[in-house]
């Protein structure tokens, strides 16, 4: 597996066919990995892009003549193509024009949900039983999202189960600031056979990794959407093989998708995603039992060892009467080893009621609370991998709840739907579902006229009744969109320190960026760019849409798509750039602008023409001369005069 930067997707790439292979040119191929933005609402329906990437696992095994399952390249796509329930080939020739068994999948309509979605399979070479997968496998993963997170809506992994659950933990911490759903799934029984649990887990996560911003590594199984980092696996037979003991699941997928808002976890900075893929192996999981050696402890403790995930009895217990233990315990704290307190029990936390637990803690002990054992042990490994954090903070960060990994503390006491619910009474509304549709109603209403009013204690109140902030209205618009439209710079960072999503797209696929534009509110922008927003659509339509600022020599908004990250040189349907609009007007400080921020200054549009040529035929001299200025060599017939 090549980890050549840069290369990285494409290397990953296996075509669907050996002939689709050998009759593309390369730039085909680059193709099934879309870059730019050009998908969106093109047809009636809007449409959202999920990158699945498949990295082995039983739900794309087959059988051998033994009966033995095994991962085989270039058959999950191939067969997904011919199955009318996971693509529609019909939408997907005439969205995109390509011949049949080519070009990104789309799955079929799906009744309630606002957007279509488009997506490419990116197949891992080897592929692999998850038994196999390694620190490296994850680091891909990671690196793989990062090259293409802004390129999509959102990211789905095609995972085995046995190892899924350290995945999924180790990529939460990996994926740092993460703004954009990726969910992690797998099957039990092949997708290809026909009791397969692998075609709802494979549905539903492009369903909700395209279609709803839940900013978490999440994992997929048998109808519920659990936090990725608080998954074991509980059954080598089931297909409800995945549990999260100690945290209720964040959507439960029935014929509706109920998704309880309050349960997410968001990132609260103000900080672009990034990944984290220095991670430290020198560490191991040691499980306790009775009559355990002083001498078994000592060998596992041993250099290269780092970092220990001790698994404790009930509350995070050891046999206080040992001192043999405790002190081999010690002395290997003394040497820097951060060893983590887990209870063996499925579920619940260790806390310090019991003597026997108390001396570890006198032992330097560290307590993980009630996360998994896969959590603690990924978790020490990327604590243990930052080189700019000192022992102090690696240990303050192990017992700090850094992705919704670990309950520290009792969860802050929200007042329920108190206010929803006094309204109901007064509506003398009772059932459960009408009081919970009055919450949808009427929180988007209250948060909207909060922000309109710039009242950001009324949206610590609103937050402390219940309310969901990235909630959308009808429209779904956030209250982030509003403050942008309203320029209140103070509120959309008070938004974004309680995690409103900036990537949510209204009706018309417009985020909250988009509006920071159209007011021109330079500070915003560069707030909301802070925290990871980018620019999404057609960039065809963002090329007119510069254009026509530079036609009207808006200055202030073409400095607003500069810092909202977009490229200036970007031409619209007639092959024209800023420039050509900017030099044809006499805009004279927008040429400068344009020129200064590095446009192509020679590009041609449509009819061959080069900005210099719109200058001159307009009679723009000061223009011509600027651009002379700059080393544009006029052609003879478009001489000055
Ligand atoms: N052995 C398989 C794996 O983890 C199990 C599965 O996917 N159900 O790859």
């Amino acid at each position: 597996m090549s980890m050549n930067n840069g290369e990285i997707i494409e290397n990953h790439i296996r075509l669907e066919s050996v002939d689709s292979l050998e009759s593309n040119s390369q730039s085909d191929r680059k193709s099934l990995l879309p870059r730019n933005c050009s998908f969106y609402n093109m047809g009636t329906q809007s449409e959202a892009k999920v990158l699945v990437i498949y990295t082995g696992g039983t739900i794309g095994m087959t059988r051998n003549a033994n009966n033995v399952l095994g991962p085989q390249s270039n058959v999950l796509i191939q067969n997904i193509r011919k199955y009318p329930h996971m693509h529609d080939e019909e939408y997907a020739r005439s969205r995109f024009g390509k011949a049949v068994g080519f070009g990104p999948l789309v799955l079929p309509f799906v009744q309630d949900e606002l957007r279509r979605i488009i997506y490419t399979i990116i197949e891992y070479d080897p592929l692999l039983d998850s038994s196999n997968m390694s620190i490296k496998d994850w680091v891909q993963i990671a690196e793989d999202i990062k090259e293409s997170y802004e390129f999509y809506d959102g990211f789905l992994i095609l995972h085995g189960t046995d190892t899924l659950s350290y995945t999924a933990s180790v990529l939460s911490f990996m994926l740092e600031n993460l703004g954009k759903t990726v969910i992690i799934t797998g099957s039990q029984i092949p997708i290809f056979e026909t009791r397969t649990d692998g075609k709802d887990n494979f549905t539903n996560g492009l369903i909700l990794a395209g279609n709803y911003v839940i900013p978490e590594v999440c994992v997929l199984f048998n109808n519920k959407l659990l936090r990725g980092n608080r998954t074991i696996k509980s059954s080598t037979e089931d297909l409800d093989a995945f549990h999260s003991p100690n945290y209720m699941p964040l959507a439960k997928i029935g014929i509706t998708l109920q998704i309880d808002y309050r349960l997410i976890h968001r990132p609260c900075t103000v900080a672009k995603f990034q990944v984290h893929c220095q991670l430290n192996e020198n560490v191991g999981l040691l499980r306790l039992f009775p009559s355990i050696s002083a001498a078994t402890i000592r060998a596992f403790f041993q250099p290269p060892m780092q970092g220990v995930v001790l698994q404790t009895f009930g509350s995070g217990n050891i046999p206080s009467n040992r001192k043999d233990l405790i002190e081999e315990l010690k002395k290997a704290n003394e040497r820097g080893i951060i060893i983590v307190n887990c209870t063996q029990c499925t579920s619940g936390s260790v806390c310090e009621i019991y003597e026997a637990g108390q001396v570890l803690c006198d032992a330097g002990v560290i307590s993980g609370f009630d996360m998994t054992p896969e959590a603690a042990l990924t978790k020490l490994s990327y604590v243990l991998g930052k080189d700019e954090w000192n022992l102090d903070t690696k240990k303050q960060m192990i017992e700090s709840n850094l992705r919704g990994e670990l309950t520290s503390t009792q969860p802050l006491k929200l007042d329920d739907f108190g206010l929803i619910d006094a309204v109901a009474r007064s509506l003398q509304l009772s059932s459960p579902k009408e009081v919970s549709e009055l919450g949808e109603t009427l929180f988007p209403a209250m948060i909207n006229s909060s922000v309109l009013s710039g009242n950001t204690n009324k949206i610590d109140m609103l937050k402390g009744h219940g309310a969901n902030l990235s909630m959308v209205n009808h429209d779904r618009r956030t209250a982030l969109h509003i403050a942008c439209c309203e320029g209140n710079e103070k509120m959309v960072k008070h938004l974004l320190a309680y995690g409103v999503s900036v990537h949510i797209r209204d009706r018309h696929d417009r985020t909250a960026l988009m509006e920071a534009i159209s007011t021109d509110n330079h500070d915003i922008i560069k707030t909301l760019v802070k925290c990871g927003a980018h620019m999404t659509g057609s960039s065809r339509a963002l090329g007119d849409n510069l254009c026509a600022a530079a036609a009207r020599g808006q200055l202030k908004r073409l400095t607003s798509y500069r810092l909202a990250g977009v490229n200036l040189s970007q031409k619209d349907f007639s092959g024209r750039s800023a420039l050509h609009l900017a030099c044809l007007h006499g805009h004279l400080e927008c040429v400068q602008y344009l020129l200064k921020n590095g446009i192509d200054k020679n590009s041609v549009d449509h009819l061959n023409l080069t900005p210099y040529d719109y200058a001159s035929k307009s009679g723009q001299i000061d223009i011509m001369n600027l651009l002379i200025e700059h080393g544009i060599q006029p052609s003879t017939d478009n001489n000055i005069g």
